[in-house]
Order: structure tokens, then C-alpha cells, then sequence
């Protein structure tokens, strides 16, 4: 059983956050501190702590989270220009929630590479 985090209350409605998608399996909302005009966060509703924790039985999962931000970048209006997927992995990988997320970042011209 993994720990609960903001990201679980999110999803329980118990704090707020502006969701801009939401299915029966994931959630995208803003980010709270945007890294890039636009910043969502995409979430499987199943609480997997971090992408290490993930197994085979969530490739299903994984693929249509990816999915998902391919649509929302389309959605928001930043597929024609570009944007960037990211997963920090681990404490190292700069996580600082245990619920598995992608950032979709755009809006900008993003440098390379990351810090
Ligand atoms: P990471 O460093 O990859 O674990 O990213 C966590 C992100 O979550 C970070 O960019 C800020 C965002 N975040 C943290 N707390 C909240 C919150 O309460 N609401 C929202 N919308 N975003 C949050």
C-alpha cells in the first residue's frame, strides 16, 4: 500500500485544482507552480509511487497516459509548436510527489539540457 499524497487528495476532490481533463483512469489539472505558460500534470488515478514502482501489469496504463497528454497538448494549443513530456523519477530524477506524473510543458521555446 503506498503512501497517500496531495495528488490523492486531488483526486478525491478533498483540495481543489483546476482540471482540465479526466477520465476513469487519469487526471490532468495545472500545475500549481507553473514551469512554462502551460504546465499540466497528468496522474493515474492508481497510486503508483514513483516509475519504478510501475510493472508490466500497467503498461495499458502507461501508454494511455501518454496518450492522453498527446490530446491535451492538442487541446490546449501547443501541439503545432511543441512541447516537452517529462517524468522526474525518484528523488534524484527531482520528484518531490510520490504519485507517479507527467509534466506537459509549453508555450515556450524550452532550453536543453535541464539542470
Ligand atoms: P515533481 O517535482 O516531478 O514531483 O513535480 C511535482 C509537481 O507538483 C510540482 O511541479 C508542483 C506540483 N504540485 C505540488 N503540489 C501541488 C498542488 O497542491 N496542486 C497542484 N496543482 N500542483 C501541485
Amino acid at each position: 500500500m503506498s503512501a497517500d499524497t496531495i495528488f490523492g487528495k486531488i483526486i478525491r476532490r478533498e483540495i481543489p485544482a483546476d482540471i482540465v481533463y479526466e477520465d476513469e483512469l487519469c487526471l490532468a489539472f495545472r500545475d500549481i507552480t507553473p514551469q512554462a505558460p502551460t504546465h499540466v500534470l497528468v496522474i493515474p488515478k492508481k497510486p503508483i509511487p514513483k516509475l519504478a514502482d510501475a510493472s508490466a501489469e500497467d503498461k495499458e496504463l502507461l501508454g494511455h497516459m501518454l496518450l492522453m497528454v498527446k490530446s491535451l497538448a492538442e487541446q490546449l494549443g501547443i501541439a503545432e509548436d511543441g512541447y516537452r513530456v517529462v517524468i522526474n523519477a525518484g528523488t534524484d530524477g527531482g520528484q518531490t510527489v510520490f504519485h507517479l506524473h507527467m509534466h506537459l510543458l509549453g508555450g515556450r521555446s524550452l532550453q536543453w539540457p535541464p539542470g
